[in-house]
C-alpha cells in the first residue's frame, strides 16, 4: 500500500504547471505546487485511477530524466495525528522532497525563516501558509540545495505540533 500511495501522490509533481515557470526564475530551487485547482481541466467523469495510470508514462521518465533521488513524507498519519511521517529527516542537497497528503487535512508546509541555514529565502521554498493540500493524494515538492538544518510547520497545525526537520547534507 505504501508503494501504491507513493506513486499515485509523487505523479502530479510532474503535471504541475507551474513547474517549468518557476524553476527557470529560480534555478537553484525547484518549487512545485499541486492543488486541487487543477483537477477541474480533466474530465469530471475520468476516474482518479484513469488519471494516475495515464500520467504514469510521463512521471517515471521524468524521474529517469532528472533524478530517482526523492524522500517522501506524509502529511498527517492514518490513525489521526496531525504530523510529518518521518517528523525529522535527512536529505542529500539537491535530493527532491515530496510531501504528500494522507490524512487529517487540510496541510501546508511553511518552512521557518529562523530556522534554516543563512541566506536561505523561506518564501521561495514555502507554501503560502494560506494555501493548503485539501484532498488526500495532493503533494507539495521542494528542492532544497543548501546544506544545514531547516525546521518546518504546517500553519494549521503547528499548535497540535505538525513540525518537522531536515538536514540537507
Ligand atoms: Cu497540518
Amino acid at each position: 500500500m505504501a508503494t501504491i500511495t507513493s506513486a499515485a501522490v509523487t505523479i502530479p509533481s510532474f503535471t504541475g504547471l507551474k513547474s517549468g515557470a518557476t524553476s527557470s526564475s529560480k534555478p537553484t530551487t525547484a518549487r512545485v505546487v499541486t492543488t486541487s485547482a487543477a483537477i477541474p481541466k480533466l474530465s469530471v467523469k475520468a476516474s482518479l485511477k484513469d488519471f494516475g495510470v495515464a500520467v504514469a508514462a510521463t512521471a517515471a521518465t521524468a524521474i529517469l530524466a532528472s533524478s530517482a533521488l526523492a524522500a517522501d513524507v506524509l502529511l498527517g498519519g492514518d490513525d489521526g495525528s496531525l504530523a510529518f511521517i518521518p517528523q525529522t529527516f535527512e536529505v542529500a542537497a539537491g535530493e527532491k522532497i515530496v510531501f504528500s497528503n494522507n490524512a487529517g487535512f487540510p496541510h501546508n508546509i511553511v518552512f521557518d525563516e529562523d530556522e534554516v541555514p543563512a541566506g536561505v529565502d523561506v518564501a521561495k521554498i514555502s507554501m503560502n501558509e494560506e494555501d493548503y493540500l485539501n484532498a488526500k493524494g495532493e503533494t507539495y515538492a521542494v528542492t532544497l540545495t543548501e546544506k544545514g538544518t531547516y525546521s518546518f510547520y504546517c500553519a494549521p497545525h503547528q499548535g497540535a505540533g505538525m513540525v518537522g526537520k531536515v538536514t540537507v547534507k
